[in-house]
């Protein structure tokens, strides 16, 4: 009994690294460098609902700025521009792809400068209150 309850807590924490919780599995995360006055960042990444049930990511946490917001961008009179949005919606057995001019997860009022090498973790918030680590996200030059 010892060795199952072991093995399965090495099997969690290996999980909770990567970022898979059972329902949701993430990919590709990515931070853009910011230039050294900016003030915020953003954060990319493709998250997949293993479920049959829609997954609604309602919110996120991170370690390295104030305030973290879920965003898009929408287009106004020809122009681009990011928008606050409650949820990302992801559909069941598909992914929600956060990129450059899209979804994304906005990391506002940075706590310091957000270097190439650096590392971050975002905790990702869903409506039913599974939450997925995603730890050691790296940034990256733009
Ligand atoms: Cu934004």
């Amino acid at each position: 009994m010892k060795k199952i309850i072991l093995f399965t807590f090495i099997i969690s924490a290996f999980l909770f690294q990567t970022g898979i919780c059972g329902s949701i599995e993430v990919k590709n995360a990515i931070i853009y460098a910011a230039p050294p006055n900016a003030n915020n960042g953003g954060a990319f990444m493709e998250i997949k609902n293993l479920t049959d049930k829609e997954m609604v990511l309602t919110g996120a946490e991170n370690n390295v700025s104030r305030v973290t917001e879920l965003h898009t961008h929408i287009e106004e009179q020809g122009m681009k521009k990011m928008v606050q949005v409650k949820e990302i919606k992801i559909a069941p057995k598909s992914s929600a792809v956060l990129k450059r001019g899209g979804d994304h997860i906005m990391l506002i009022n940075l706590k310091k400068p957000l270097n190439a090498g650096d590392t971050v973790n975002i905790k990702l918030i869903f409506s039913n209150n599974e939450t997925v680590n995603v730890d050691n996200i790296k940034v990256v030059k733009p």
